[in-house]
């Protein structure tokens, strides 16, 4: 009996080691090719983070995944590869949350302006229960948000004139990212505010079918806007966030080790690109001085004052997206400010 009860004991151990050392020898982890689209050109904080993201994805995966970036909005602008994402006809993408707000209109509180003061403030919230919620609510539009990259806090340029002040918008047909409160904002502003998509801008910026748009510094360097426009205001009027999505039609298609892998490579990604996505908004500026463009910061005082301009709009905005959103926001924007 001994003996018996002695070899039950050894075969467990046996089995137990057997399917230990399998599932950490073979993860369940097939061939994939993922297609990952955005709107800025290969040069860009998009780009070197979107081809930080593929090796990260190929290393992780002993290069059985692999990820093919596409830039320049070659698949499409934010908004066509959202839709091909929830159609499943992309896997994933990178692209900012103002074009998200169609689909969860919550989105939009990012288009308030002036609510962050710092990129560390942006970084807490995003990072922090409300910016991953948001995430969460993308699922049920078939949407998998993965991650927040740094698109930054937004400026202004424009071909007419510098704008020192609130009334220097009066007139300027400005291009603006595509929902409601973005439209509010800059028409509430005196801007004759246009939709549009990014990737038709430096066209419409060209043939001056718009005199003016607003960006971080990064990307009016990366995209060369200012080739065709010779004002920079410094307003930080805004601090855009990108989220890395993947159709979440794919996403079901993976295994558990599949997921987990994109999501920790999607959290590297985030790493690197908010470290170089702030080293290069330093080398942007400079960039643009020797470019020629006349580069004025908007003063305290007249901050206050377009503040007040808004209020109206931001209210009206504010009862639409959710008051207690809002105020959450609001709150933890304060919360990271006194740490
Ligand atoms: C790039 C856009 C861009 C955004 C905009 O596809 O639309 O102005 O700032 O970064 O997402």
């Amino acid at each position: 009996m001994f003996k018996t009860f002695k070899h039950t004991l050894l075969s467990l151990a046996v089995a137990v080691s057997c399917t230990a050392a399998g599932a950490a020898a073979a993860q369940d982890i097939k061939p994939r090719l993922i297609r990952f689209g955005y709107g800025l050109n290969d040069d860009s904080v998009q780009g070197r983070a979107a081809r930080f993201l593929a090796e990260e994805v190929t290393k992780l995966s002993d290069g059985k995944m692999k990820m093919r970036t596409f830039g320049s909005a070659s698949l499409g602008s934010d908004e066509q590869m959202q839709n091909a994402l929830v159609g499943g006809v992309q896997e994933m993408m990178v692209g900012s949350t103002a074009p998200l707000a169609t689909m969860v209109k919550e989105f939009g509180v990012f288009d308030l302006p002036f609510l962050f003061n710092s990129d560390k403030e942006a970084d807490a919230v995003l990072d922090g229960p409300l910016g991953q919620r948001l995430l969460e609510m993308l699922e049920a539009k078939g949407l998998v948000g993965l991650v927040y990259w740094e698109n930054g806090f937004r400026n202004l340029t424009n071909s007419k004139h510098p704008v020192v002040k609130a009334e220097d918008l009066q007139g300027i047909k400005l291009r603006v990212m595509q929902n409601q409160v973005a439209l509010g904002v800059f028409n509430a502003l005196g801007a004759n505010a246009v939709p549009m998509p990014f990737s038709e801008l430096f066209t419409a910026l060209e043939t001056r079918t718009v005199d003016g748009q607003e960006n971080p510094v990064t990307t009016i360097q990366s995209s060369k806007f200012y080739e065709v426009q010779p004002f920079l205001t410094i307003t930080r009027h805004v601090y855009t966030p990108w989220v890395v999505l993947a159709s979440k039609k794919w996403w079901d298609t993976l295994t558990p080790d599949e997921q987990e892998l994109i999501r920790k490579a999607a959290a590297a990604s985030r790493d690197f690109e908010r470290k170089d996505s702030r080293a290069d908004s330093e080398k942007a500026m400079a960039t643009l001085k020797q470019n020629g463009m006349k580069i004025n910061v908007v003063s305290e005082a007249e901050v206050a004052r377009m503040r007040e301009k808004v209020q109206p709009v931001v209210d009206k905005y504010t009862q639409e997206l959710g008051p207690e959103l809002v105020k959450e926001l609001q709150d933890e924007i304060q919360k990271a400010r006194g740490q």
